[in-house]
């Protein structure tokens, strides 16, 4: 069945100029864009986008990390690509993550923070019908 998720390159990705690398690895597994920008988030938006974490202890500090760059946005369509693209992108903690995934060939183990993990994925339809709705809203 042919789904959409959000799918974010958060600030350390660009930064260090890893975007290509995430699109390229989309692309190669087939699936397709249905919007894409770089964009600064404002804190309002990302209160919305996490809302599910907010009172807990790194709420805070993944807001501010989220704040210091501009990520990219995009819409990802193809089939299953909703728990698809969770497993390209591994284990949330980049020192967990298997190789092969984003965060497990791409996350570094120094200075390291757990929110620093590249990529943001819808986790189910529910969240991706919501977080495209805050991201993309004329989509
Ligand atoms: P994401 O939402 O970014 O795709 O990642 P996820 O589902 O694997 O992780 P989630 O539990 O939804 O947490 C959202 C983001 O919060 C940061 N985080 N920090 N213990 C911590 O310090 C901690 N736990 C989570 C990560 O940036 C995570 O991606
Ligand atoms: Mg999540």
């Amino acid at each position: 069945m042919t789904e959409r998720t959000l799918v974010l390159v958060k600030p350390d990705g660009v930064r260090r100029g890893l975007v290509g690398e995430v699109l390229s690895r989309l692309e190669r597994r087939g699936f397709t864009l249905a919007a894409l920008e770089l964009r600064q988030l404002d804190r309002a938006t990302l209160e919305r986008h996490y809302e599910e974490h907010r009172g807990k202890p790194f709420f805070e500090p993944l807001v501010e990390f989220m704040l210091s760059g501009p990520v990219v946005a995009m819409v990802v369509e193809g089939q299953r690509v909703i728990e698809t693209f969770r497993a390209m992108a591994g284990a949330t903690d980049p020192v967990a993550a298997a190789p092969g995934t984003l965060r497990g060939d791409l996350g570094r183990d120094w200075g390291l923070k757990v929110q620093q993990n590249l990529v943001h994925g819808s986790d189910s339809p529910e969240s991706a019908q919501r977080e495209i709705g805050i991201f993309f809203p004329a989509l």
